[in-house]
């Protein structure tokens, strides 16, 4: 029997569900750089790049692990352009009676390879992806037995199943959660270190040139790429993290400061998500560091929530709430997403700054993308189809998997709250402090109306009045709901003029 092995973009792990039992004589592997997947949205040149680099440094170790691999290059002239396309093709060269796959990040992707059998007339096997530290059964019982799904709690299980910063059946510290010290402004002077850079071999600078050729119209920068392209480039990015940056994570997670896009962040969800570093070595290294004295627990446990706790609880969350979570529009939103998305070009400083390093990096760090970019997405009333694609497009480390969730429901509430228990709206006075971007700002955050008021000032009561009928009675909007409803009818009439004027300008595609 030979059995073919098809390996996606994200699928980059030697442990891979689908390579576990390979027959090195006889089956094969196939790797394959298709128009369908690189264009179904207009990805960031920057995160085609990486991808293909991987993949193309992921078939070469596979090669000389001694794999029979079939590598379809974009060019090839007689690439079919599509997973199914390739699967096929190769199928029938190759002789093959079986296929074996590893369930994919994306609905889309999972609909089409199950109609797969039917279109090939042999067997096709879907594995579970076991590099995920939540199976989907596991996750779909845990969610059935209760009203809220609350992060917080699934976290909890999971430290508990996996052992991850526990002593004995105990959270270590006695607290499952440190959040409450991880929400500190950048001190002045203090500079974090920055990281490696990667310089692209001749497998990247091919890659490069053919994304230079074949996308010239995508979204973003392709100019100095430095991204890690293997395993162990990915492992010098976690070593770093692990060493440099990890002891002050927690205190400046929320930070952001102008011209500095890494911070103390880890930058491994690009590695992460495509399978070059899995999440359990993740979590020990750094569970690791805290058992030997080398970084603070409200730094590891931060660290360790993210990746145990929300990264699997919004690919549950997807998996059980695909394909109706993709339509959910809770608030009605349904304004057009501004052209500054693209170019920058705004007059309002965080965002010119958070889509200026998107465009150059295909990466933001999560409160520029939750509390700015996403703060004003929220706040304006962009549609979520929109607001979803872009991001997607934007970020080397998006599939639908992780991006969906935290967009349709962190972001713009538009589960109605299924997995945030309020919108995450905010003023400029949040945004001004936990960053600088506002010196150096058009507008003035400190005043509250008028045509030099910092948009997201008036935005935010706008968007509360707006939607007073849907949020009016979260408990968690109490304070806010209770001060609206104080506020004279002079300023609630200007705040819904301002409103007017901003959103009018921006119909009018004009510099807002
Ligand atoms: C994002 C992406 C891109 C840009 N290109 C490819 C590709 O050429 N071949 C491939 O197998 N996958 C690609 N991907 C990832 C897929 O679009 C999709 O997100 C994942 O396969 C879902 O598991
Ligand atoms: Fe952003 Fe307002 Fe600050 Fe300008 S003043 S940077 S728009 S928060």
């Amino acid at each position: 029997m030979t059995i073919l092995r098809l390996i996606l973009a994200d699928q980059l792990s030697h442990s891979l569900a689908s390579l576990q039992d390979c027959d090195l004589d006889n089956d094969w592997v196939l790797i394959a750089e298709v128009r369908e997947e690189a264009s179904y949205v207009k990805h960031h040149k920057k995160k085609i790049a990486f991808l293909f680099s991987a993949m193309r440094h992921f078939a070469e170790e596979l090669k000389s692990q001694g794999h029979n691999l079939h590598y379809t290059l974009y060019n090839d002239e007689d690439n079919q352009g599509s997973l199914f396309g390739e699967v096929e093709r190769v199928c029938k060269q190759k002789n093959i009676d079986k296929v074996v796959l590893t369930y994919p990040g994306e609905y889309r992707v999972l609909t089409d390879m199950q109609s797969w059998q039917k279109k090939l007339k042999i067997p096709v096997e879907i594995r579970q992806d076991d590099r995920f530290l939540s199976s989907l059964d596991e996750f779909s019982t845990w969610a059935n037995e209760r009203k809220q799904l609350r992060m917080e709690f699934f976290y909890r299980e999971m430290r508990k199943k996996w052992h991850f910063l526990m002593d004995g059946d105990k959270p270590v510290g006695d607290k499952w959660n440190f959040d409450s010290s991880n929400r500190k402004a950048l001190p002045k002077g203090m500079s974090p270190p920055q990281p490696s850079k990667f310089e692209p071999d001749a497998i990247t600078q091919d890659v490069l040139a053919l994304v230079a050729e074949n996308f010239s119209e995508h979204f973003g920068e392709l100019e100095n790429f430095h991204f890690a392209a293997t395993r162990d480039q990915a492992l010098v990015v976690l070593n770093e993290f692990v060493a440099q940056r990890l002891i002050h994570f927690g205190d400046y997670q929320d930070a952001m400061v102008q011209g500095e896009p890494w911070m103390y962040h880890s930058h491994i969800g690009f590695y992460l998500n495509c399978g070059l570093l899995t999440p359990k070595e993740v979590i020990e290294q750094a569970e690791n560091a805290y058992r030997n004295g080398d970084a603070p627990l409200n730094a590891v446990e931060g660290f360790i929530r993210q990746v145990l706790g929300w990264r699997e609880y919004v690919r549950g969350l997807y998996w059980l709430k695909m394909p109706d979570y993709k339509s959910e529009n809770f608030l009605e939103a349904t304004r057009s997403l501004p052209k500054f998305y693209w170019d920058a070009n705004t007059k309002m400083n965080c965002l010119h700054q958070c889509v200026k390093e998107t465009s150059e990096n295909a990466y933001a760090h999560h409160i520029q993308r939750l509390m700015v970019l996403g703060n004003f997405a929220l706040l304006a009333g962009l549609h979520p189809d929109e607001v979803n694609e872009w991001f997607l497009i934007v970020y080397a480390d998006a599939y639908e998997w992780v991006e969906l969730p935290n967009v349709s429901g962190m972001i713009l509430f538009a589960d109605g709250g299924l997995l945030a228990s309020k919108p995450y709206a905010a003023s400029g006075s949040y945004i001004n402090k936990m960053s600088n971007y506002c010196k150096g700002c058009h507008y003035k955050v400190k005043e509250k109306n008028g045509p030099q008021a910092c948009p997201f000032n008036y935005l935010y009561w706008d968007f509360l009045d707006r939607n007073q009928e849907k949020l009016g009675k979260n408990p968690r909007l109490g304070m806010p709901y209770r001060t609206l409803s104080k506020m004279s009818d002079e300023k609630r009439q200007a705040i819904q003029s301002d409103g007017q004027i901003f959103f009018k300008a921006l119909e009018n595609n004009e510099e807002v």
